[in-house]
């Protein structure tokens, strides 16, 4: 891992870019300009916080965070890559795949025309995760930050046989108080419940939360708006490259059990992934390459 004298001294810019020994004696990086600031985890390329300059944030990281090597963060936008929830065959595998919890490189830091900052990391197979991935693929991520927030996930197949991935970026938004969100843009999609049994149901109206949700909504490439009344702003989500939007809610027990969402903090998040998971997983030709991107910007709620 590189050490932060050098990552200052390649990609520091002042005043904007600052690599520091974060929570955990995990690596991140502050970005801070005129348009917005957030924090990025080097492990996992992990977005932990976001919020457009004078605002609120709007992605949510747990109080009770744990912060360890090679553990996931509650909270933030994790990286789910090479596949989304479960492994297919091996349950002894991590959900979500590793993508998250391995260290990435920092190969880019620049300041763009409008004032946002851009970041650019790429995961290097290591050999434990060759052994639960073993093709030839390069995965990086271009963060871009500002008054909106934009992830480009790239995957580059190298090998000389095609490849299927299941990813998503796993976005913890911060809302108000989920029992009072709306979200717009499912309308009409099915979707998978994963609180009764995975059946096949469809979407009728605005999703809204009022007990564990677990969805996995499929042939859904819409904008998303998440509108929360009391912070009177819906939070877009533009996306491209994903089939699937999984909405996430553990409610009181789940968080309770999960012992990483703090007193009450499932109040204050919900999540709203852009994925391509279940039937929507995606196959990449050799030399090819697959985006998963996602553009996040706060609006007045109307
Ligand atoms: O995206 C929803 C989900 O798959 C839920 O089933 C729940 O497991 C959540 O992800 C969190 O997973 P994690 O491994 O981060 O605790």
């Amino acid at each position: 891992m590189t050490d932060l004298s050098t990552l200052n001294a390649r990609f520091g810019l002042s005043g904007q870019v600052v690599f520091k020994q974060g929570s955990g004696g995990l690596d991140v990086v502050e970005v801070v300009n005129s348009r917005g600031s957030a924090t990025v985890a080097l492990q996992g390329a992990q977005v932990l916080t976001w919020a457009p300059r004078g605002s609120p944030p709007v992605i949510w990281l747990s109080r009770a965070a744990k912060f360890a090597p090679g553990k996931s963060i509650r909270g933030g936008v994790p990286v789910c890559w090479p596949w989304f929830g479960p492994h297919a065959t091996v349950a002894t595998l991590p959900a979500h795949g590793f993508a998250r919890t391995v260290p990435w490189v920092v190969i880019g830091a620049q300041t763009l025309a409008d004032g946002a900052t851009r970041l650019d990391f790429r995961l290097v197979l290591n050999e434990a995760s060759r052994a639960q991935w073993p093709h030839a693929t390069l995965l990086e991520s271009h963060i871009t930050v500002g008054a909106a927030l934009e992830i480009d996930l790239v995957t580059r197949n190298a090998d000389r046989s095609a490849i299927t991935i299941g990813d998503a970026l796993h976005t913890y938004f911060e809302v108000s108080d989920v029992r009072q969100v709306k979200i717009r843009g499912l309308e009409g999609c099915p979707y998978l419940d994963k609180m009764d049994g995975g059946k096949r149901k469809t979407q009728t109206g605005p999703v809204t939360i009022g007990a564990e949700t677990d969805r996995i909504y499929l042939d859904s490439s819409a904008d998303c708006l998440i509108d929360d009344p009391s912070l009177k702003r819906s939070i877009r989500i533009r996306k491209r490259g994903s089939h699937s939007t999984v909405v996430w809610n553990p409610w009181i027990e789940k968080s309770l059990k999960m012992g990483d969402f703090g007193e009450n903090g499932y109040l204050n998040m919900l999540c709203v992934e852009s994925a391509n998971a279940a039937d929507d997983v995606v196959t990449i030709a050799p030399g090819g390459e697959h985006h998963l991107w996602v553009r996040y910007e706060i609006e007045p709620m109307n």
